[in-house]
This record gives C-alpha cells, sequence and structure tokens, in this order.
C-alpha cells in the first residue's frame, strides 16, 4: 500500500446545487424556473417526480451544515438559486431569497466551511424564458443585475465564485437536444444560448472586478472525455466535432477570445450573432478554471447523428464497468483531460469542482449503504488527479458531486450521487461508507492505493 500525499493547501470539498436539494419552490417570494415549468410538463422527466420538496435542505439547512461539520469537509460548493433572488428574473431583490444564502454563508462559516458559490446552475427564472431566454441577448443584462445583487449581499464574505456550471449542457441540453429545461430543439438558440452564456460569465467577471470583491471567480465546464469508435477518419473527424462543440466552444473563448473556426464552418447558419467587443469581454482573465469529469465516451460518424453526424456510446477503460447512469468509467480521462487544457489553454489554476458517481446503493435495514464501488471510482479518479499533478498540472482543489442524493434532472430521483444517503419519505440523512472513507482522505490530505 501506498500514500499518495496532496501538496499542502490542497482543497478539499463536497458539492450540491440549489434546485437539486432545496426544494421550497413556492416559499418566500421565490418565483418560478424554468425546472418547475419542465418538471411539471409531461414525459419530460422519466419517473414524473418534481424538485418541489427535493432534499427539504431549504427547511434542514442548519442541520446540513452541522453534518459537514461532523464530518470535517472544509469546503461545500453551493449554488444560489435566481428565481429565488429575483422571482421575475429582474426588477427588484426578494429579501427573503438573499436572506436565505446570507444564513447558509454564516453557517457555514461558524463552522469552519468555506462557501464555493455558483451564480448559474441552469434553474433560470421562467419569465426570462417567456422572451427567449438565454438565446435572447437582454437575459445576459438581467444576469448581470441578478450577479451584482449576489456580489453585494455575499461578498464580504464568499471568497470563492463561479459565474456558470456547465454552460454546455445549459445551451445543447437545454436548447439543442431539450432533454433539459426549457426542453427545446433549435440548434440555433443553442449557440446563441452558449455565446450569451459566455457574454453573462464576462459580464459578471467585469462587475466582480469593479466591485474590488477579494476572492477568486471562474467557469466550470463538463469536460468528458472522448475517443473515436475506431481509426476511420470519419470517427476521427466526428469525434473532433464533438470536442469542438463542448470542449473548444468554450475553452477558446474564455482563453483566447475566439470561437473554434472548423467547427463554424461546419454548423453554417446556426452560428451565432457575435457583436463587436463581444469576444474581449469574455475573454477577459478570470483566476481559474472549475473542471466536471464524470465519464469518456467513443464517437461515431453517424449519418443520423444530429448536427455534428456524431454518435456517442460509453467508453469504460479495461476493467471498469458503468455508472447507474449507464456512463462509462475511465479514471484515465480525467488526467487527459487536465493535461489537455494544460498543454492548449497556459497551464490554469484548476479545481476540479464535480467527479462522483450514481451508484446501485442497496441500503441495509438502517439506511446504511456500504457503497465500495463508489469508493472505487473516487480513489481511481482522485488517483490520476495525483499523476496529473506529478505531470506538472496546477490542479489546487477537488469536490465531489455529491454531498447528498439529490434530484438528478430529467431522470428525477432515481440515480443516487450522494456520499450521504436520503430517504425521501422521511429526509433522512444517512452517511454512506463513502463519506467515512473521503473524510479520511480529507484528514490525511491523502489517498492509500
Ligand atoms: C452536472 C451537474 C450536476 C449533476 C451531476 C450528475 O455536472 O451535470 O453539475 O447537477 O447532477 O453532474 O449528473
Amino acid at each position: 500500500m501506498t500514500n499518495l500525499h496532496f501538496p499542502n493547501g490542497f482543497i478539499w470539498g463536497v458539492a450540491a446545487s440549489a434546485y437539486q436539494i432545496e426544494g421550497a419552490c413556492n416559499e418566500d417570494g421565490r418565483g418560478e424556473s424554468i425546472w418547475d415549468r419542465f418538471t411539471k410538463t409531461p414525459y419530460r422527466i422519466t419517473t414524473g417526480e418534481t424538485a418541489e420538496r427535493a432534499c427539504d435542505h431549504y427547511h434542514r439547512m442548519p442541520d446540513d451544515v452541522a453534518l459537514m461539520n461532523e464530518f470535517g469537509y472544509p469546503y461545500y460548493r453551493f449554488a444560489v438559486s435566481w428565481s429565488r433572488i429575483m422571482p421575475d428574473g429582474a426588477g427588484n431583490a426578494n429579501k427573503s431569497g438573499l436572506d436565505f444564502y446570507d444564513r447558509l454563508v454564516d453557517e457555514m462559516l461558524k463552522a469552519g466551511i468555506q462557501p464555493k458559490t455558483t451564480l448559474y446552475h441552469w434553474d433560470l427564472p421562467q419569465t426570462l424564458q417567456d422572451k427567449g431566454g438565454w438565446a435572447n441577448r437582454e437575459t445576459v443584462d438581467r444576469f448581470a443585475e441578478y450577479a451584482s445583487r449576489v456580489f453585494e449581499r455575499l461578498g464580504d464574505r464568499v471568497r470563492f465564485w463561479s459565474t456558470h456550471n456547465e454552460p454546455w449542457v445549459a445551451a445543447f441540453l437545454g436548447y439543442a437536444t431539450g432533454l433539459h429545461a426549457p426542453g427545446i430543439c433549435d440548434y440555433s438558440q443553442a449557440y446563441q444560448a452558449a455565446h450569451h452564456l459566455l457574454l453573462a460569465h464576462g459580464r459578471s467577471v467585469q462587475i466582480f472586478r469593479q466591485g474590488g470583491y477579494k476572492g477568486e471567480i471562474g467557469l466550470i465546464l463538463n469536460l468528458n472525455g472522448l475517443i473515436p469508435a475506431s481509426s476511420s477518419q470519419a470517427d476521427i473527424d466526428a469525434t473532433q466535432r464533438v470536442h469542438d462543440e463542448t470542449h473548444a466552444l468554450f475553452l477558446d473563448a474564455i482563453y483566447k477570445g475566439t470561437y473554434p473556426r472548423k467547427l463554424f464552418d461546419f454548423i453554417g447558419s446556426h452560428q451565432p450573432k457575435i457583436k463587436s467587443g463581444d469576444m474581449e469581454l469574455i475573454a477577459q482573465p478570470t483566476d481559474y478554471l472549475g473542471l466536471n469529469y464524470y465519464n469518456t465516451d467513443h464517437v461515431a460518424y453517424d449519418v443520423f447523428g444530429g448536427l455534428n453526424k456524431a454518435r456517442i456510446t460509453p467508453y469504460s477503460a479495461p476493467g471498469w464497468g458503468r455508472t447507474e447512469m449507464n456512463w462509462g468509467i475511465d479514471p484515465d480521462g480525467i488526467k487527459r483531460e487536465l493535461i489537455y487544457v494544460k498543454e492548449n489553454y497556459g497551464s490554469p489554476k484548476i479545481y476540479i469542482t464535480e467527479n462522483g458517481c450514481a451508484m446501485p446503493d442497496i441500503p441495509d435495514a438502517k439506511g446504511f449503504v456500504a457503497d465500495w464501488d463508489r469508493i472505487n471510482y473516487l480513489r481511481a479518479h482522485i488517483h490520476k488527479i495525483h499523476e496529473a499533478i506529478q505531470a506538472g498540472v496546477d490542479v489546487r482543489g477537488y469536490f465531489t458531486w455529491s454531498i447528498f442524493d439529490n434530484f438528478e434532472w430529467e431522470r428525477g430521483y432515481g440515480p443516487r450521487f450522494g456520499l450521504v444517503r436520503v430517504d425521501y419519505e422521511t429526509m433522512e440523512r444517512v452517511p454512506k461508507q463513502s463519506a467515512y472513507w473521503f473524510r479520511e482522505v480529507v484528514q490525511q490530505n491523502s489517498i492509500t492505493i
């Protein structure tokens, strides 16, 4: 057995998002979000479930923070719900909404837990969607107002900010495949949404700097592994297109102020409208990149494969299977993504802002889950991050997804990603084996392999 130590000051934390855990969708003046509307639309959610109650975190917040404290997790990454702060997406802020996050931050700091706050984790106010949502440029101005209010209220205590979580998901699952809210299937809107999400990112970074707030701000991207399904040129080209859409579209924009030319030639009339000055705003310096990594896909050319003419199937590394999401497990993938970012984008400071898995999670009579499969997954990925650090990648921290089982978007409450099991009937929280294992990792600042 070997102990692999992480650099001094390496940050360990757990993560969740507002919509997936809070519940209380109609309380204290919160407005309707696109996910409230989407979950109520027949056939959108596989299980027909909504997030009206979710983990009831809105009411149980002090106990939830106490639980994280009991486990000694030093950082907690949470998201603010836009429609709690600005119920109509514009105009006056809702005091009770801001108060909730204010109390959350105070509660965390009292417990010695540092907040990492995400401004946008997919829950756009419905009133803004009624005017076109992210495909409408006006949403960028509304986001700037919202961001200002959150900075004003929490900026004296939060030192660690993310603008958007996974803008690719918000743009492409929301507006191209329609798998996520608002459920639109239109590639032109998706590309326009991606551009506006990036603009909103740039604007909020600018507001953060102009406000003189202390701390770090950055963008979080989901960088899945992508491998051509064969050595044929058609599969290699298809992989490149998917890569450009999911990776380069965002990374080139924020680090180089450009969009991938080849991809834009390929998508032709679906290209977004860009105004002069936009790319400069998007490319202004950030303090770090947040990297979410879960799985790897094989990509093959397929004439019926949507705009990219690509078919995606899970790839599992030898000896590894798939998760409950049917995602292929490939621990090496996280290292490849880290090295790719280092080599192509000037070696930015990186935090792994999400990594984790849904597993079968069979509870015993007391609700305890001995989730050694999840532990194996986490250990293998953390090991590869360690290797990436040895190879010179500037990784400063690791957040596991998620602290709790929660509402897994279009899949309802089926897949469970938590270190802590949630009984959705009683709302009881039962830490899984992985919660104890992760506590050790944090305490020792090392893993044992
Ligand atoms: C994401 C989101 C999370 C998901 C998680 C598992 O990265 O997709 O941030 O909200 O729940 O990734 O799918």
